[in-house]
This record gives C-alpha cells, structure tokens and sequence, in this order.
C-alpha cells in the first residue's frame, strides 16, 4: 500500500509536508464520489464535531494598490480601480466588527489595498482596530500586503489572530498573473508572519486561466508548508470588468468543490474557507463544497469590493446543509432586541 493509500483509506489521518505532485493530482482527479468520501472520512476524524466558522470582511483601505495583479479590482494599472476611497476610522471599523459579531461572525477580517505596510499614523491606527476587534473577543485577521518582521511583531502583540497573505496560483503561473512582486517574496512575508507568532491565512485562486497542474502544484506549496497555514481560503475568481480578467470563463462549480476536498485531505486540520465568488457557485454545489470539507464561509453582504450572498439566504444554506454553526452572539443579540 502506498503512503497515499494509507493517508485517506483508514480511519485516521496524517499531517504531511511530503506530499508529491502525483498524489495531490491523483486526488484531485478521483471520481467525485470517492474524493469526497475521502475528504469526509479525513475531516470527521481530524475535526470531530467541527463546526463551520462565520468570517466577515471589511475592506479598510480601499483601491489605488500599486500592485498589478489582473484579477484585482483596486489595482492602479487596471481600469476597474476603485478610487477616492478614504481610509475608514478605528471606531467604524470597531462598530462593524461589533454588527459581524451581533449578526453571528466569529472572526473579523480588515483589508488595506497595499503593497507594503509603511510605518506611520495608519499602522499605529491597524494597531486599534486589531485591539478592539480582540477587545470584543472575535479573531483578528489582517491583509495588508509585504510587512516587515517587526511589524508582524507589533501586530503579535496588538493581539493578531492570523494575517492573510494568498499565494494565489502555482510559481509557474505566477509571473503570468502579477509582475510586480515574485512568488519568494510571498513567501518571505508568510515566513516573517509565522516567526512572530501570528496564525498563517493563506490560499489561491481558480479560474485565472490556470491548467490542473497548476492547480495541483498550488496545492503542493500550501500543503507542504511546515506546518500548513492555519486557514486556507479557496476563492473562485470574481471576473471584474476593467481588469485583465474580466471575460475569463466562468469556474465548473465542481472544480471548486474538487480544490476543497484536495485541500481537506492533504491538510486535515486547516481551516479551509469557501471565499470569494460563492454567488457564482449556487447553493447546491456550496453545500457539496461543505461536504467536502469547507468548514468556514465568508459571511456579510459584501467581500472586499465585490458583492457577497446576503446574509439571511447565507443563514437558510447553513440550516439547509445541516451543518454546525457558533450562534450563541446572533441568538443573544436577537433576544435582547425583540424583548
Ligand atoms: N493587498 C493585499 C494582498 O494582496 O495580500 C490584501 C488584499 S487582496 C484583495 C486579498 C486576496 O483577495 C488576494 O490575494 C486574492 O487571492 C483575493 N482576490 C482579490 N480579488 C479577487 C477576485 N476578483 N476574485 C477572487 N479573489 C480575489
Ligand atoms: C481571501 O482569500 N479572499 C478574501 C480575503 N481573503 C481577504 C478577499 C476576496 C476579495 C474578492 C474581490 C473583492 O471583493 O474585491
Ligand atoms: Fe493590491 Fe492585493 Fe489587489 Fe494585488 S490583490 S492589487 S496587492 S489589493
């Protein structure tokens, strides 16, 4: 029996960083059936009584990114750049991490549309808003570009749950995706992240055009991380007009549903996030994404700058799917408006 064999065919599972370009695509390529029985098998024994954790988002900075990645909306080289957007202040950025809690979310996730993060006013008040969205007892979680590692230090200390920092596609895709920073410096970033101790977010995308093997060899990256990221957020790309990618084919809501189970199996503990472009998938093929292991939605009415499913058809999916939700703060805040 091969090492593939054993990973997903016993009752157990097994944390590895080895895995080979062969394994993860004869997983990704199984029929359906047998790959989502095997993700179920590895998650109900690595995840007994999992429940499916509700993360909303809120971008703080908006637009004007001097990077150029071609499926991103605020990016200054595509048409579609979202400017004239102010920076939000801590307290409305605390008020809305407060109505994500009171509406069910657990964690809170801030974005900033940079390259970098500059030391200076904005930071110290990053700093706050980290403070005061720990402060409600909701987890932390920042995307802000490159940092430095005493950055990454003072955001350890302010609290932080985790930082986002996606890897996107496969090094080989990379460079046809975004040319103004390398896949080595993705990775630095990730590395500065987890030396200061703060929980590692990272993930891909489909639908950039990319071939299965470059979807497998994203998937080798991610999972032979040491140890894997914590959370692995899988986004369908959301085509926007004015960036390079806006007529690209829409995603087979199956691959998505394959890229989770691939992802549930050879990483069984992460946390793997349906993200961005769920109102593209449609409520059946979301709900096959849970089965197949995704164990956290992106739940609010809109992402970044692209719209999100609303939140009440989001609670119906979740009590349709039968799964396990944390909603003792919905429930509270519910009981003590309607009395
Ligand atoms: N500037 C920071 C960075 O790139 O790390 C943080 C913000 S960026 C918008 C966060 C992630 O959102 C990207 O890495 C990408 O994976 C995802 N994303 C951005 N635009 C998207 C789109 N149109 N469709 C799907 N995912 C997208
Ligand atoms: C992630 O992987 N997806 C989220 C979160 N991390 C920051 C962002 C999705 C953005 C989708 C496009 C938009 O709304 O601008
Ligand atoms: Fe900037 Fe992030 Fe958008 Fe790239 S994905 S253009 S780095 S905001």
């Amino acid at each position: 029996m091969t090492t593939l064999d054993t990973s997903i065919t016993e009752n157990s599972y097994v944390l590895r960083h080895d895995w080979t370009l062969e394994e993860i695509e004869t997983l990704l390529e199984k029929p359906l059936f047998e790959l989502l029985w095997a993700a179920q098998k590895v998650h109900r024994v690595a995840n007994p009584g999992y429940q499916v954790q509700l993360a909303s988002l809120l971008s703080v900075k908006t637009g004007g990114c001097e990077e150029d990645c071609a499926y991103c909306p605020q990016s200054i080289h595509n048409s579609s750049d979202v400017t004239g957007q102010p920076l939000l202040d801590v307290k409305s950025v605390v008020e809305s991490a407060k109505a994500a809690k009171e509406a069910g979310a657990d964690r809170f996730c801030m974005g900033w549309a940079w390259r970098e993060i500059r030391d200076g006013a904005d930071f110290e008040a990053m700093l706050e808003m980290v403070r005061g969205v720990r402060s409600l007892g909701m987890e932390a979680c920042v995307t802000a570009g490159m940092l430095t590692y005493d950055q990454a230090t003072q955001l350890a200390k302010a609290g932080l749950t985790a930082y986002n920092h996606n890897l996107d596609t496969s090094p080989s895709n990379y460079g046809n995706i975004i040319s103004t920073r390398t896949y080595q410096e993705r990775l630095e970033t990730l590395q500065k992240v987890r030396s200061a101790g703060i929980s590692i977010c990272c993930g891909g995308i489909i639908g950039l055009g990319e071939t299965v093997a470059d979807r497998v060899s994203l998937l080798q990256v991610l999972a032979n991380l040491d140890p894997h990221p914590e959370s692995v957020p899988l986004n369908a790309l959301v085509a926007v007009e004015g960036t390079p990618l806006e007529n690209s084919e829409s995603v087979d809501p199956l691959e998505m549903v394959r890229m989770v189970a691939t992802a549930r199996i050879i990483m069984p503990k992460s946390r793997v996030r349906l993200s961005a472009g769920r109102e593209q998938l449609g409520k059946e093929a979301q709900i096959l994404c849970l089965l197949a292991g995704a164990d956290s939605i992106f739940y609010g009415d809109s992402l970044l700058t692209t719209s999100n499913p609303a939140l009440e058809s989001d609670r119906e999916l979740l009590s349709q799917a039968g799964v396990q939700v944390n909603w003792d703060d919905y429930e509270n805040y519910s009981k003590k408006t309607s009395s």
